[in-house]
């Protein structure tokens, strides 16, 4: 069955994944971001539901103060006799933490803390039901990954510690996980750092705590030297075998949006087949060196999913059925609860978020705290652009707005973002757009909406491409997001000002369209609606 590649597209980074019967659970990393480490579930593993979050209590997650991308990083989730477990490490806090739950849309345990620094953790289960520990680590002033035995309910750790590994040849050892197949002890570890260097490599071992002998194909995986590839920086990957006997790697890549070595989506998750050679060694992909492409043909699981027989389509170019994934995002204030897509930037004050579902709007009440703020908490909620190529619209209620700005805005984080907005000032209200890129900041519009106007509402679109993003409005007596009205283009903004290669800090995020409110109050009525569009062209 052909599949295309990000599987789950957007920022949705560190990826980790487990089966449970024909269920896949799979979790990401989510940084300075609250609710944190979203679970996502799939029988098929190319359509994927959010269901919930492992951390959405302040309790569990702590981000007072946080760094831009400090907070929570690569986490893994594991199953085992009926107990889920999700290790992660909140780099703003105490450091590597475990949670437990044993019913995955229930809430989740509060932290059990561990006492190893390093990230990116991991479990692993050996056949006597010891627990295994491994992250990155420093031994005796020996950078590599450490493993020691473990009460994964409590953290307490159970022995020594143990270098197990420098890696296999590339800096940065990290992303570790265990995982034991025909007797041998296999420690797959990422190599290179997260960006254009990036592989998988992978060990095995007769002993959980080695000595390890690399695979002779290393890096199993990597686009390093896959120069014309969309596809960038693959690594830090997790193996899963499917009922059906076929394994699988999830991984994170980036899929530039030209020529140039610049993303703006965010480090997304891949994936790709497995097999296993004779000499028992894992091989990713059909290219046969460790490459992979956007569309694949591979042994699906779920194929007699009511979900998958739904989305199979015809291929048109090969006629070969193809498994569809819709990605569009369609927020519904009329919903019940707020939509799960919807994320704080660290933890949200919940009395600045009135969710009115009865008449189907959404009001912030925006704090003297702006976008452009930094470590604070903004009036702001946000969802993850999926794809290039999309149109947004918002519709925003100007009668009675009391906020200095609320809008929305295309938002990487306090220091890159660009955003249309109903404003008010000494003058009366107004439509502004905003730019803000490293210390650079401007209202590059600012077109005032007469007395008479302030009753209509502000439809506001956000259309994107591989190249910019462009925002227009138009005053309307409508609440509806379909409504068939010529909008004014009143700016535009580039890719390149909004990604992670441009930031002037370390970050490892990426854009997200955000509903936000500053200095009062704004109401956006019925919901969000964002449409994904055929892809331009794109020659390398
Ligand atoms: C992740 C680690 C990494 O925990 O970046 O560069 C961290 N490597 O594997 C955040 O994604």
């Amino acid at each position: 069955m052909l599949f295309k590649n990000p599987v789950i597209p957007g920022y949705n980074p560190d990826p980790s994944i487990c089966r449970v019967g024909d269920d896949f659970y799979l979790v990401n990393s989510t940084f300075e971001f609250f609710p944190g480490v979203p679970i996502y579930h799939s029988r098929n593993l190319v359509n994927w539901e959010l269901t919930g979050y492992c951390l959405n209590r302040r309790s569990q997650l702590e981000l007072e103060g946080c760094r831009n991308s400090g907070g929570i990083y690569a986490p893994t989730i594991r199953h085992h006799k009926g107990m889920f477990y999700m290790i992660t490490t909140n780099v703003t806090d105490k450091g590597n933490f475990v949670v437990h739950t044993d019913n995955i849309n229930k809430e989740w345990s509060d932290p059990a803390w561990i006492d190893q620094g390093g990230i990116d953790p991991s479990l692993f289960w050996d056949d006597d039901d010891c627990c295994y520990y491994c992250s990155t680590g420093n031994l005796d002033g020996v950078r590599g990954i450490v493993a020691f035995k473990i009460n994964p309910m409590t953290g307490e750790i159970l022995s020594d510690k143990h270098l197990i590994s420098t890696g296999c040849g590339g800096q940065c050892a990290e992303g570790p996980h265990i995982y034991k197949k025909d007797g041998w002890y296999y420690l797959m570890i990422a190599e290179g750092g997260t960006e254009y260097a990036h592989r998988e490599t992978i060990q095995r071992s007769k002993n959980v705590f080695g000595p390890y002998t690399p695979c002779p194909h290393n890096p199993i995986i990597s686009h390093k030297e896959y120069k014309k590839s969309e596809i960038q920086a693959t690594g830090h990957a997790d193996l899963v075998e499917d009922a059906n006997g076929n394994w699988w790697l999830v991984f994170l890549g980036i899929r530039r949006f030209s020529h140039a070595l610049l993303h703006n989506l965010g480090r997304e998750t891949f994936l790709a087949p497995v097999t296993w050679n004779e000499d028992g060694w894992p091989v990713v992909g059909y290219n046969g060196n460790g490459t992979i492409e956007l569309v694949m043909d591979a042994p699906l699981p779920g194929m007699n999913e009511p979900e998958t027989i739904a989305n199979t389509i015809t291929d048109d170019a090969t006629g070969r059925p193809f498994l569809h994934a819709d990605h569009s995002v369609n927020i519904d204030f009329h919903r019940d609860a707020i939509d799960k897509r919807l994320q704080f930037t660290r933890n949200p004050d919940m009395s600045h978020y009135i969710y009115d579902s009865k008449n189907g709007c959404l009001t912030l009440r925006g704090t003297d705290i702006t976008l452009n703020e930094p470590g604070k908490s903004p009036t702001v909620l946000s969802f993850k652009q999926p794809e290039f190529t999309t149109s947004l619209k918002a519709v925003l209620k100007i009668k009675d707005s009391t906020a200095k700005r609320f809008g929305v805005a295309a938002y990487y984080n306090n220091d890159y973002h660009y955003e249309i907005y109903v404003g008010s000032d000494e003058s009366g209200k107004y439509v502004g757009f905003y730019k803000h890129i490293h210390d650079m900041g401007a209202e590059l519009a600012h077109i005032p909406i007469s007395k008479e106007d302030e009753n209509l509402n502000l439809l506001v679109k956000i259309d994107t491409d591989r190249e910019k993003y462009t925002f227009s409005y138009a005053l309307a007596d409508t609440t509806n997001l379909d409504a068939k009205i010529a909008c004014h283009e009143i700016g535009s903004g580039l890719n390149a000002g909004l990604s992670t290669e441009g930031t002037r800090t370390m970050t490892f995020t990426g854009t997200l369209f955000s509903l936000f409110a500053e200095n009062g109050n704004g109401t956006f009525e019925t919901g969000v609606a964002l449409t994904i569009n055929p892809d331009v062209d794109y020659k390398l």
